[in-house]
């Protein structure tokens, strides 16, 4: 049996989930204490970001010991608890394995670096650097103690490449998985998964900051597949996601086809990229509706066609909230919030929801670049500020485009520190909680809806199931799309706009089930008009 279609999963960032020591950094037994909360949501698998031993330069993707207990985070018998009591609730869960690079702190890096050739050879060493940048900004290869020779790095200077090249750092690696499948875990997210396959001869390139180079090489697919085979593929309902930077669709069709046992199905950002100037992140503008509608429809009928499989997502750990950036969020939170999550809970793939998204949390509205922490946003303002911005333009930007946007504390309820911790949290709580936490939201708009439509992927095979086409591919306003199975269709119709839309519904529809919308007393006339951010799903 592959992995369970009905099933969605939800995001923790454990820094920020919940508090139980009182040093200001969440912690499992946090988590551990939140479960009631997430069975009630619905939700069946939590994926959990890296906990690991760790110096935290990148938040634990920076990975030092890759099978032990960051004691930050609590001890290896409190994340045994973790996974048998979240089994009581009917939960599981998913690991975040970090298999790109490790941290310059972890034995194998610090062997190499005192000289021992056999772990010289775990890390990508040349004479030479390319002109490849890193994702964190610089050059991605840095001095290699005093051998005279350059370690890549496509991320921060601390994270060094592995080289998945050499068959030992296959089989350490695969072992790091195996080891945590003895602790009962099932479901992996491989981070940055299809960066592994590095070629044999590295070669300067001058385009997109050298990402062709390295990005998607054949050799990846190979090596999924002696990993699936090593390690998850050994569990039949094993649920797996590779996190694709800077993907094509061609590309994830082989990643998720279960012919190719490669892995269930793959992340990509495209549709995150239509509020960039000219492709370029740090920088302030409106987005393209077109573009995203475009990206969906396209994905959507290929993924469909080739059989391959999306982790559907609008928010996760590096991304600011999508609320912030595809809605008018002062007027219409609740109807916005609703239906970005339908747009995607409807569609083909699987559904992630990222913590605080369920209750329509927002960005935390900082007032001054003391209150940033990631490595990213610091090192992008120093740039900034370099490249001829005023302190203030830079500001603006990192308000807008940090990743700690979304990191900031999990809103529980309206006492000091949002009730996620009793101190001082690692990282400011957002501007909102008095108003905007989970004992308030409990009885709102949006976590109801979420209940529901995670409900509705159990009971419909439709949604779980269906195929996927794109619908009324030239509206400036909405994007929709028509999920098809066993001669049942289901039309879903997505506002994306803070004006009425004006759909012309086909006979078939006006007589079809309204089986959710975000508004109440919806007539299916055939000219229909949609209320401003309506999402509205009809079965027939
Ligand atoms: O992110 C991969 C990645 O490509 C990010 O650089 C992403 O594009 C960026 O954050 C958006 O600005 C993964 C993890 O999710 C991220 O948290 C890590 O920092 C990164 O890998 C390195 O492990």
């Amino acid at each position: 049996m592959s992995f369970d279609k009905k099933s969605v999963v939800y995001q923790i960032y454990p820094k920020s989930y919940k508090d139980t020591t009182g040093n200001g950094v969440g912690d499992l037994q946090g988590i551990k204490e939140k479960l009631p909360y997430l069975a009630e949501l619905g939700i069946d698998i939590i994926w959990l970001n890296p906990f690991y031993p760790s110096p935290q330069r990148d938040n634990g993707y920076d990975i030092s010991n890759y099978t032990a207990v960051n004691p930050l985070f609590g001890t290896m018998t409190d994340f045994e608890e973790l996974v048998s009591t979240a089994k009581l609730y009917g939960i599981e869960l998913m690991l975040d394995m970090v298999l790109n690079h490790c941290s310059t702190e972890h034995e194998w890096f610090q062997k190499a670096l005192a000289g021992n050739s056999y772990y010289q050879d775990f890390f990508i060493l040349r004479d030479k650097p390319t002109d490849w940048l890193s994702k964190f900004g610089g050059n991605a290869w840095a001095p290699f103690g005093h051998t005279g020779k350059y370690y890549l790095h496509l991320f921060d200077v601390t994270q060094a490449d592995l080289n998945w090249r050499n068959p030992n750092v296959r089989e350490e690696l695969f072992k790091v998985v195996n080891f945590w499948r003895d602790k009962g875990v099932k479901h992996f997210r491989f981070d940055v998964v299809n960066l592994i396959g590095k070629d044999e001869t590295l070669v300067d390139c001058p385009i997109n900051d050298g990402k062709p180079a390295y990005t998607d090489r054949p050799i990846t697919h190979e090596y999924l597949r002696e990993l699936n085979e090593a390690s998850f593929g050994q569990d039949s309902n094993s649920m797996t996601v590779g996190e694709m930077s800077s993907t094509t669709i061609d590309n994830c069709v082989k990643y998720s086809n279960p012919n190719r046992r490669e892995l269930s199905m793959v992340f990509n950002f495209h549709h995150l990229k239509v509020d960039y100037d000219k492709g370029q992140k740090w920088t302030l503008k409106a987005f393209d509706f077109d573009s995203l509608k475009t990206l969906f429809h396209t994905w959507g009928e290929a993924m469909s066609e080739g059989g391959g499989w999306s982790a559907l997502f609008w928010n996760n750990h590096d991304q600011p909230r999508a609320l912030n950036r595809f809605v008018d969020v002062k007027n219409f939170r609740n109807e916005g919030a609703t239906m970005l999550a339908a747009s995607i809970h409807l569609s083909r793939g699987t559904p992630y929801v990222y913590m605080g998204e369920e209750i329509g949390m927002l960005d935390p509205d900082f007032t001054s670049m003391s209150d940033y922490v990631d490595i990213e946003s610091l090192n992008a303002y120093k740039g900034l500020v370099d490249s001829g911005k005023s302190e203030q333009e830079a500001f603006a930007i990192i308000k807008a485009k940090s990743r700690d946007n979304s990191r900031t504390p999990m809103q529980w309820d309206d006492s000091a520190y949002a009730g996620f911790s009793n101190a001082k949290p690692w990282l400011a709580v957002g501007k909102t909680y008095k108003e905007i936490n989970v004992t308030a939201e409990k009885s709102g708009k949006i976590f109801p809806f979420y209940q529901k439509l995670i409900a509705l992927r159990k009971n419909y095979p439709i949604i779980s199931e269906g195929d996927y086409k794109a619908a009324y591919q030239d509206s400036k306003q909405v994007y929709a799309f028509e999920r098809q199975l066993a001669g049942q269709k289901l039309l879903v119709l997505n506002n994306f706009s803070a004006d009425k839309a004006e759909i012309a519904l086909p006979e078939v529809y006006t007589k079809g089930q309204v089986l959710l919308s975000n508004y109440e007393n919806t007539n299916l006339d055939e000219k229909l008009l949609l209320n401003p951010y309506q999402t509205l799903a009809i079965l027939i």
